[in-house]
């Protein structure tokens, strides 16, 4: 509106000016007379031009008004009626970034801040990474691991001691160069990750074989300057997470816990999210390249067709170790010997994976083993039973919260069951208790979840542990309803052509490949390239500037997700891999099966 304005009085300005300015170049031959009289005219016209375009003005913002008006008219009766246009309006596959946006700030998972890429984790997501940070503490500390604390800040000096670490990172590092308006002496990198800030340390500590195996966590927030284009939990700048730190004395300890930590992140998706991750191994162009190897889990995001790395778990080798000095006297005497090390870390991207794979065009649908809260207790008033409905439904609320379920009631006066409904819907919670006058005359409830919105009535007596039970299949028919869909989207391949439309299916591929760094390179340039003349095509039918379907397209190129391990090949129904096969993209020969996709 403003541009507009700013438009309307531009162009008057300049009608007006143009006759009284004095020419650019005057005439020559002296015609003044006629000159006069066409200024005149002009004159009169811009006048009327300037009236015209004033009044247009005005009605223009009279039409404004009454439209605001109407609008806080339309909303304040809406809330008067217990409803509003709080609840999503747009579905999960009709415009699906659009869909994620109102699904967390709706839900209020998320508020937006005003620092690109910084987002606030409100108490309905927060509580989330409560539940995921004590499944894990619990669970590492059972292996031994201990947390600790180092600080924010790194030097310069250390960031950049092991150097291929920070190869490739170095553009996504903060910097503090300014205290107040000082220019500090040396700046200071905030950390992106904690191994050179951790490491020193570890050299001072560890001198014996008795100090090993040393095993530290840490639970903090890491900045990583991202130019990508961020996206709640799954890319923000700042984020929060547990890194793991590990020192053994034996490359053979080392590979153990690497695996163990991996089946903790596996039991986190899947039990915990209800998410179903694929483990295995990373390529050498996406292994950590300070690190010996890399393994992971590995997500799939059906509505985007794209895949997604859902935590690490990196054996270092004696890399760091090498170069920070960590080395211990051995046992049996003799010389000092280096360590060998492991990292693993998993993050708040966790609950973002978690919320695009299960919710649905209502809003968040929350597995129970980490929702927030479980249950909720709505009555169903009927005028003069009021408090009568209500403690029924409190009474059944606190023997749901006494028995360890989260449950509470939504007692509240000034919302109608209905929008109670939608916005418990909205926010995820899996059962919904509902208690009308009828159920309360035959002692029992209806329990709805959220997940299918199957509807159980069941006697009190039981409800308790109905609803526990309850809990326990939706639970597992999120996790298997999810790995039916990934499943449906994994498809083997043995030749290039199908790899692209089994990406541009929204799938992922499973092929032989030749494991080489040259060949994943070039698939990821064919693959670009397939996928800028498909965009090319279809941007030119949409009339696009040719920008756009560049940049779509860069999104476009495929890469090796992982080479899974044998027994997710096998649930797969890939089979042994036939002696003197060929390499799906090249013409080496192939030495693994690996699951290739586009990816976050
Ligand atoms: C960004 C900037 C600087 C990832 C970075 O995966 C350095 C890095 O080292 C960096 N982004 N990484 C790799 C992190 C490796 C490793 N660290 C501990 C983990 C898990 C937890």
């Amino acid at each position: 509106m403003a541009a507009a304005a700013e438009i309307a009085d531009t162009d008057v300005a300049a009608a007006v000016a143009a006759p009284t300015g004095a020419p650019a170049t005057a005439p020559a031959d002296g015609a003044a007379p006629a000159e006069d009289s066409e200024a005149a005219a002009a004159a009169k016209a811009a006048r009327q031009l300037e009236k015209k375009l004033k009044k247009e003005q005005q009605k223009k913002e009279q039409k404004e008004k009454k439209e605001k008006k109407a609008a806080a008219a339309a909303a304040a009766s809406a809330k008067k009626k217990g409803q509003s246009n709080e609840g999503m309006d747009v579905g999960k596959e009709e415009d699906f970034p659009r869909w994620y946006n109102q699904v967390i700030t709706k839900s209020e998972l998320i508020e937006f801040y005003d620092i690109s890429g910084c987002y606030i984790l409100r108490p309905w997501s927060f509580s989330m990474w409560d539940s995921i940070r004590d499944f894990v503490d619990v669970a590492i500390k059972k292996q031994g691991v201990r947390n600790a604390y180092f600080p924010l800040f790194v030097s310069q000096d250390r960031l950049e001691k092991e150097a291929s670490h920070i190869e490739g990172f170095a553009p996504e590092v903060a910097w503090v160069t300014r205290s107040g308006q000082t220019d500090m002496e040396k700046p200071i990198a905030v950390r992106p990750t904690s191994e050179t800030i951790m490491y020193p340390a570890f050299a001072k500590w560890i001198r014996s074989h008795r100090d090993l195996p040393l095993k530290l966590n840490q639970w903090s927030n890491v900045v990583r300057w991202e130019f990508k284009h961020p996206t709640p939990f799954l890319r923000s700048r700042e984020f929060l997470w547990q890194e793991g730190h590990t020192a053994f004395a034996t490359q053979e300890e080392a590979d153990a816990e690497v695996l163990a930590i991996l089946d903790l992140y596996r039991d986190v998706y899947e039990t915990l999210l209800a998410v179903p991750v694929i483990r295995g191994r990373k390529s050498e162009k996406e292994k950590f390249a300070g690190g010996l190897y890399t393994t992971t889990v590995e997500g799939f995001i059906p509505s985007t067709g794209r895949a997604i790395q859902g935590a690490t778990s990196h054996c270092l080798g004696q890399n760091f170790g090498k170069m920070f000095g960590i080395t211990y006297l051995p046992e049996s005497g003799g010389a000092a010997k280096t360590v060998w090390q492991n990292s693993w870390g998993l993050t708040t991207r966790s609950i973002g994976v978690m919320v695009m794979t299960h919710g649905d065009d209502k809003g968040l649908v929350l597995p129970p083993r980490v929702a927030t809260l479980q249950v909720i207790v709505i009555p169903i008033v009927v005028k003069g039973r009021e408090e009568e409905m209500a403690s029924h439904a409190r009474r059944i609320a606190d023997e749901l919260s006494e028995a360890g379920l989260r449950a509470d009631v939504d007692a509240r006066t000034d919302k109608t069951p209905g929008w109670k409904f939608s916005q418990w819907e909205l926010k995820g919670v899996p059962v919904r208790v509902e208690l009308g006058p009828r159920d309360v005359e035959a002692s029992s409830a209806v329990a709805v979840r959220r997940d299918t919105f199957a509807k159980t009535t069941y006697p009190w007596a039981s409800l308790v542990d109905d609803v526990r039970a309850l809990l326990d299949v939706i639970q597992a028919d999120m996790l298997a309803a999810a790995r039916a869909t990934v499943s449906s989207r994994i498809t083997i391949v043995h030749g290039w052509e199908g790899f692209v439309p089994i990406l541009d299916a929204k799938g992922m591929a499973v092929a032989p490949w030749c494991t080489t760094v040259e060949c994943e390179e070039d698939v990821k340039k064919r693959s670009e390239a397939a996928s800028l003349a498909a965009a090319a095509a279809a941007s030119a039918a949409a009339g696009e500037a040719a920008g756009e379907a560049d940049e779509r397209a860069l999104s476009g190129a495929a890469k090796t997700l992982c080479m899974p391990f044998k027994e997710e090949l096998d649930k797969m129904g890939v089979p042994e891999m036939a002696e003197g096969a060929c390499c799906f993209a090249c013409e080496r020969a192939a030495v693994a099966f690996t699951l290739w996709g586009r990816s976050y």
